[in-house]
């Protein structure tokens, strides 16, 4: 295989069960922002205000796979991925995204090309139908603080599943809620970057009702497999004192078990000592937590916290002690070992009631430069994934249901408030031009691929 290391026969046999996939989202790398009638979101607002983005880009025209997604389809089809994760953009469906509007018929077309160009490529696709592109009129009419939000998300559901619901039977409903919730409407970090704090919760709520309300329409539309996906951190406490003890257990509560109770157990985790409310309404829970036919889990890095008396939240990010780091600096560490850890704690703690895990989202960028001649060798990422997949090797040995793994990203793509400034793809790309160049990654996955089904 390319680059180092490889896997022993054990390990290749544990994965075999698994579907390979990657991982793409719409606004990170379609471009096209202004054309056939795409509306505005809470992103195109975010990349407007300056100093917003680190390298002041703003997204277009980027891998512009609005215009290359038949060469998008050949990269999977080459890799022998089995399934592919995208998105489908709010606003090149609904533009303004209000009840009375007409879905928007070349936004529809676009992703029925992309269906078609996948399925003839062998790929199963696996739209995810909420990636973080809220229309700006609803951001204004209060976002996801406004409950009205969900049942604007179910009428785009509704016209999207109209439309791709006879070919597409896989689909992930809304991508990494505690973002969007802590760093978006808590933090200010992403877009719509308000810092509500603790007030930023019924966020949290709203975005776990549109996935219960999205899966519902879905099942009526056919749907085989309906999943959230939703992103997990170990959390770590940077010493054994007490204090720094139960500021892990704090962050655990808000970043992990906020999200993964409700789903899996139909309720919150005891939110008294937060003094803090959710907005719940009669139903809500039974909705929330239909059951899932796999739960989508998306993971990167543990998180160390150190105790704080002062300061808005009771606890800080530090760098994990001894971790190598991946190209975001020291609070992205790699220690795949926790990926493990965090999943056998996943199937003691939810037990039955956890369904199979689709690992949703993994991957690492390192930095690369914007031109390449000829394959980048990131034998960084190939030790990151490597190291992981064998993580989950044992992971599943001890007892965990995984039923598939997704590398994020298949492109490199535009990462949020960090630009361009962070690679995540098997494929290089080109900012400028659009050109794809494989990674000496994108083979190492090939060849995985291949060993694992031979
Ligand atoms: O690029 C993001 C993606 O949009 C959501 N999950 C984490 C990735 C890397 O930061």
């Amino acid at each position: 295989m390319a680059g180092t290391p490889e896997f022993a026969p054990q390990a290749l046999q544990a994965l075999n069960g698994l579907r390979f996939s990657t991982a793409t989202a719409a606004f990170q790398i379609e471009g096209a922002r202004t054309l056939d009638g795409r509306g505005r979101s809470i992103w195109d607002d975010f990349v407007d205000v300056p100093g917003n983005v680190l390298d002041s880009s703003a997204a277009d025209p980027g891998p512009d796979s609005y215009h290359r997604s038949a060469e998008d389809a050949a990269l999977l089809a080459g890799l022998g991925a089995d399934r592919y994760r995208f998105s489908i953009s709010w606003v090149r469906i609904i533009p303004d995204g209000q009840r009375s509007t007409k879905p928007n018929a070349a936004g529809l077309d676009y992703y029925d090309r992309v269906v078609d160009e996948l399925l003839a490529a062998g790929v199963t696709p696996e739209p995810t139908l909420y990636h973080w592109d809220l229309p700006t009129e609803l951001e204004v009419a209060g976002g996801w603080l406004n409950r009205d939000t969900v049942h604007r998300f179910g009428e785009y559901v509704e016209a999207v599943a109209n439309r791709l619901g006879d070919r597409v039977r896989h689909w992930y409903t809304i991508n990494e809620p505690a973002s969007t919730s802590l760093q978006g409407y808590a933090l200010g970090e992403l877009a719509p970057g308000h810092t509500m704090l603790f007030d930023a919760l019924p966020t949290v709520h709203h975005q776990l009702l549109a996935h219960g309300t999205a899966a519902t329409i879905l099942r009526e539309h056919g749907a085989q497999q309906v999943a959230p996906a939703i992103n997990h951190s170990l959390i770590l406490p940077e010493t054994d004192e007490d204090a720094d003890h139960r500021a892990a257990t704090t962050l655990d509560l808000i970043f992990n078990r906020f999200f993964a109770d409700p789903l899996l157990l139909g309720e919150y985790p005891d939110l008294e000592a937060l003094g803090v409310q959710m907005p719940i309404r009669d139903g809500d829970m039974e909705l929330i937590s239909t059951p899932c036919d796999v739960y989508g889990f998306n993971y990167y890095n543990p998180t160390t916290v150190r105790s704080v008396d002062e300061g808005p939240l009771p606890f800080d990010m530090v760098p994990t002690p001894g971790a190598a780091t991946t190209g975001f600096g020291p609070l992205w560490p790699i220690r795949p070992d926790t990926l493990r850890d965090f999943l056998i704690d996943m199937r003691t703690r939810y037990g039955s009631s956890l369904p199979p895990i689709v690992i949703s989202e993994n991957g690492a960028s390192f930095p690369e430069p914007e031109e390449c001649t000829e394959p980048i060798r990131d034998d960084e990422r190939i030790a990151y994934l490597h190291d992981h997949l064998l993580a989950l090797t044992e992971a599943i040995a001890a007892g965990v249901p995984i039923a598939g793994y997704t590398v994020w990203s298949l492109l490199d793509n535009f990462e949020w408030a960090d630009g361009y400034t962070q690679r995540f793809g098997l494929v290089h790309v080109n900012m400028t031009t659009g050109q794809r160049t494989p990674k000496s990654s994108y083979e190492w996955y090939r060849n995985l691929i291949a060993a694992v089904r031979a």
